[in-house]
């Protein structure tokens, strides 16, 4: 099995990217790219489980592919691709069913949230994690940094790998979700009880999109729910939770502590100055990511060639990997 640890890691295509994707994952993949060997993941079949407008389904998947980029992602230190240009993972996804009990999904919360209320669900909304077991099992990730959100899924995925190997001798390394311990959790600033998403990112005030301009960013952080008091500290407490959020967003883009972050806002009166502050610093840290995006976006033919090749090294991993895993589940292999 390879001895070199390996980082796998994705994304959906599936609305515009926001704040939360970028501190909870998009700035840890990009700062901690030089350790390890990394596979990032375009993931536009997990988007298909909610069938998306087709038109919006190509734009949306360059879109994230060149903010990726213009976070910093190196084509030198991480392969990035498109997941539907690697037929291995449709396949392997297969190959895993056939080991995977349904009762396993079932119990997934994302699967559970996403169906509720819908009168009727794909069954690819179901297999979703299955899919997700493929990519990262493919890879022999060891590590695979997600925000909070997707814990359950990668703790799935490492189950299935388990049984896989279990029925057919050692295939898989067994993953391990990393966490972020701040980022890992941005709160929709509407509502700083519900995660901040880029499915919700249309709804307005609640999310700030990698791509807003200053002046948007600034009003959405105006907008943001606190609380009727005016103390500006860490703190658990649900009534807290609004400013909590603002704090640990600071405090992920400045990389202070959160004795330091307190001590910032220490002469600060009232939640006016917080939010302005707060979106002072998410303004600097955004723009060169959109200036960045802005340029490779003007040439998509040379976006697409990075692509390709990032999808050819992809390959060059996984598809041996499933033609071991046939040959271990006794299919005929040409
Ligand atoms: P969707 O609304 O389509 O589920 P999403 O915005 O929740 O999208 P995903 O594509 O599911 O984002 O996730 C991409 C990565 O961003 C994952 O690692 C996920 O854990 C992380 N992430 C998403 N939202 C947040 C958030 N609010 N805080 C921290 N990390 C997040
Ligand atoms: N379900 C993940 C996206 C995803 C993923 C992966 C994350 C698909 N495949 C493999 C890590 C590893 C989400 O963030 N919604």
């Amino acid at each position: 099995m390879k001895e070199i640890k390996r980082v796998f890691s994705g994304v959906q295509p599936s609305g515009d990217p926001q704040l939360g994707n970028y501190l909870g994952a998009f700035k840890g993949w990009v700062d901690r790219q030089s350790e390890k060997e990394n596979f990032f993941c375009v993931v536009d079949l997990h988007a298909l489980t909610v069938t998306p407008d087709p038109e919006q389904l190509v734009s949306q998947t360059r879109d994230l592919a060149a903010i990726l980029f213009a976070c910093g992602l190196d084509p030198k230190k991480s392969t990035l691709f498109v997941q539907s240009h690697v037929p291995a993972h449709a396949e392997g996804c297969w190959l895993l069913n056939c080991v995977t009990p349904l009762g396993w999904l079932e119990r997934m919360t994302q699967f559970k949230d996403k169906s509720e209320g819908r009168g009727s669900v794909s069954t690819a909304l179901l297999d979703y994690p299955v899919l997700m077991a493929a990519d990262i099992i493919l890879y022999d990730a060891h590590e695979v940094p997600v925000g909070e959100d997707q814990k359950q899924h990668v703790e799935l995925a490492r189950d299935i790998a388990n049984r896989f190997n279990s029925i057919y001798g050692e295939t898989f390394v067994v993953p391990e979700p990393v966490i972020p311990d701040i980022g890992g959790r941005v709160m929709g600033l509407n509502d700083p009880m519900v995660k901040m998403s880029k499915s919700y990112s249309h709804i307005r005030g609640h999310a700030v999109r990698m791509l807003d301009d200053p002046k948007e960013i600034e009003r959405s952080f105006m907008r943001a729910v606190t609380d009727s008091g005016n103390e500006i500290r860490f703190s658990e407490e649900e009534e807290k939770a609004g400013v909590n959020n603002l704090l640990g967003i600071y405090k992920v883009i400045t990389g202070k502590n959160e004795k330091e972050v307190e001590r910032d806002f220490e002469s600060v009166r009232g939640y006016g100055d917080l939010k302005k502050t707060v979106a002072e610093v998410v303004v600097e840290e955004l723009t060169p990511i959109r200036e960045q995006y802005e340029h490779l976006m003007d040439d998509v033919a040379e976006l697409d060639r990075l692509l390709a090749i990032g999808a050819e090294h992809a390959a060059s991993v996984s598809m041996p990997k499933v033609r071991e895993m046939k040959e271990k589940m006794g299919l005929i292999v040409p």
